[in-house]
């Protein structure tokens, strides 16, 4: 078997697994869906607010992304190379309750962070939620938001 043979067949199976999941999801709007670590991830097409990225990545039986060091590095990582650092920003499941950072989609405390230069900076006394923000000088970091903001949704599938 030709070496163009074997990578036509390796690309049609990869192919297969990420269309498999899409419909599992109900859905092959994405913007964006990558592999880390073996897990699927995928970014909505659509920005939202935080509480509806959480709302829309459970509609898909997807869960909004919970971030520690293992896998950290690994998503930034994916998304920079396929975005760029082009003022992108995506919603965690990150939130500040009684000025303690935690997962939304599993309640586990935040251990790890990686916030930007300045950050979190709690801009007028609203930034509760926690994004993932590439752009040319946080170079893909977090950032505390407004809630209310509209971002894409970080979602994965378990
Ligand atoms: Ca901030």
């Amino acid at each position: 078997m030709s070496y163009y043979k074997v990578i036509l067949i390796l690309s049609a199976l990869v192919c297969s697994a990420v269309g498999r999941v899409a419909s599992e999801t109900g859905n092959n709007e994405w913007f964006l869906q990558f592999k880390v670590n073996d897990r699927n991830f995928f970014v909505s097409s659509e920005e939202v607010s935080a509480s509806n990225a959480y709302n829309l990545c459970k509609k898909q039986n997807l869960t909004l992304v919970a971030l520690d060091a293992a896998s950290n590095d690994a998503i930034i990582k994916s998304l920079t190379n396929l975005v760029g650092s082009t003022q992108v920003a995506f919603w965690t499941s990150g939130v500040k309750v009684y000025d303690k950072w935690v997962w939304g989609s599993t309640g586990d405390h935040v251990e790890y962070f990686d916030w930007g230069t300045g950050e979190p900076n709690d801009n007028d006394g609203k930034e509760n939620c926690l994004q993932i923000w590439l752009n040319e000088y946080q170079s893909g970091h977090w950032n505390d938001k407004d809630c209310s903001a509209t971002f894409r949704a970080l979602c994965f599938y378990k």
